[in-house]
């Protein structure tokens, strides 16, 4: 009889920011599926204001399936095609507001009525304020509506019948916890959902008013790993998660940058444009730290805050960065798409243990007997000795360095041997790092 496939959970997402729906169809049969990919962030599906900015997407002008991604059918082209391959789509659901420009849209329809009536900038320390009046200028819904609840919930509902497995809601502190959970009442099934809440101290709106009704992005996570990357001491990382303030890791979106701290917080956050490698260390730490649930944002180069993305997608004659293309392509690095198949291996050990630091920026540690991985933030020192790993003895390929081929059990680069006590030894350069994990054991 042939060997069954262990199963393993899906357990971190990519955003594949401002992609379209053809590449992201084919994205998900020719990589994530394989890799082990949970789900796809996609952008903003719903039609909106036409200008080339990025941000014109979260501009709603009607909750039409259409736009510079792709058409409605070539959407649940993508949805259903995503699903053969074990890949859930997540629709960014822009429900707070609508565009910038007359209380008027026709198309849904909604009218002045449907909106609050405050127009002044938003006051982030009174929560009036920061849930009725218009974010940046964007028209603000009255959420408190039935109606308006109503037509929200249609276009969830609308997404869902195509097959969409979860949601981002957009802006979810700007509107009222008992909100969402109306709007979610009123939706079929049990759809994942994430509510983007940037938790402030001090700031009346907090991360836990939204755990009750699904997990709550963790920005806290990103602006901790970024400063600990960029300027050293990632050694004080151990334990992050647990630290006062932060949500639970079963209710904690995390991710090491995203689309808005890229572009609005690059001095503390991590991103494609830090040098010397930091920015990888920073997602092989997300992806190999038991703390909440990681999404890899994967975008495309960028010198303006504006700048939208390139005229031709990834699967469309363009290329990823590391192939002279204008994509990133953050999730098909080596390292970071083969950290996907370690946090899934890994996924069933919540603790970390082995924790080895050297007093400041180099790392390691075991996911129970199931991983260990080590990453070398130190500007000029090697790791080169020997580490309990905990794990059965054996030889595994270290999958930042090659990838693993499960059909044949073999290794496309260097291997590390276990011995009989669960010691290995690890050589990793100066801004490298290295992981071993049961499911890429030969
Ligand atoms: C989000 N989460 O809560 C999104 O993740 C974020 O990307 C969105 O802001 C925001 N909320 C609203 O959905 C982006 C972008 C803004 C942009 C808005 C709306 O960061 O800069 O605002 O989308 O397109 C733009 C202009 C801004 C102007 C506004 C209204 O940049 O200067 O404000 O449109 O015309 C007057
Ligand atoms: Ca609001």
């Amino acid at each position: 009889t042939p060997a069954i496939a262990q199963e393993v959970p899906r357990t971190a997402f990519v955003h594949l920011f401002e992609w379209r729906w053809n590449d992201i169809a084919t994205e998900c049969e020719t990589f994530l599926g394989p890799k082990g990919f949970s789900a796809v962030q996609v952008s903003p599906p719903q039609k909106s204001v036409s200008n080339s900015a990025w941000w014109a997407r979260y501009q709603p002008m009607s909750y039409a399936f259409e736009g510079r991604s792709g058409s409605r059918a070539e959407f649940a082209d993508m949805v259903q095609r995503c699903q053969a391959a074990g890949v859930d789509i997540y629709v960014d659901a822009v429900i707070n507001h609508m565009a910038a420009q007359d209380r008027y849209f026709p198309e849904v329809p909604y009218s002045a009525d449907d909106f609050h009536t405050c127009t002044d900038d938003i006051n982030y320390s009174d929560r009036w304020s920061i849930q009725n009046c218009d974010l940046v200028g964007l028209n603000d819904l009255k959420t408190e509506s039935e109606s308006v609840r109503q037509k929200i919930a249609d276009y969830m509902n609308d997404a869902l019948s195509m097959g969409v497995a979860g949601f981002r809601i957009d802006a979810a502190k700007h509107i009222p916890a008992a909100d969402i959970a109306a709007i979610k009442n009123k939706i079929n099934g049990n759809p994942y959902i994430f509510q983007e809440v940037i938790g402030a101290a001090g700031e009346p709106v907090q991360t836990s008013e939204y755990t009750y009704i699904g997990d709550v992005t963790e920005f806290n996570f990103a602006r901790a790993i970024g400063p600990k990357f960029k300027h050293g001491g990632i050694k004080e990382l151990n334990g992050i998660g647990s630290w006062s303030g932060w949500l639970p890791s079963d209710s904690a979106v995390t991710f090491t940058t995203n689309h808005d701290e890229e572009r609005h917080n690059p001095q503390q956050v991590l991103s494609h444009q830090d040098f010397g490698n930091l920015y990888f260390l920073g997602n092989v730490f997300t992806l190999a730290y038991p703390y909440g649930y990681p999404k890899v944002m994967s975008g495309y180069y960028f010198d303006s805050f504006d700048a939208g993305p390139p005229s031709t997608g990834v699967h469309s004659g363009n290329a990823c960065g590391f192939d002279g293309g204008d994509w990133v392509c953050e999730h098909r690095w080596r390292g970071v798409a083969n950290m996907v198949a370690f946090r899934n291996h890994t996924a069933t050990e919540f603790r970390v243990t082995n924790w080895w630091d050297d007093g400041s920026n180099q790392i390691a540690f075991s996911r129970g007997g199931l991983g260990f991985v080590a990453i070398n933030r130190d500007d000029s020192k090697v790791i080169s000795q020997s580490f309990m790993t905990g794990m059965p003895q054996g030889e595994y390929c270290n999958i930042i360095a090659g990838n693993f081929d499960a059909q044949s059990g073999s290794c496309s680069g260097p291997t590390i041997q276990v011995d009989n006590l669960g010691y290995a030894h690890f050589d990793v350069a100066s801004h490298d790092a290295a992981a071993i994990h049961v499911g890429a054991k030969l």
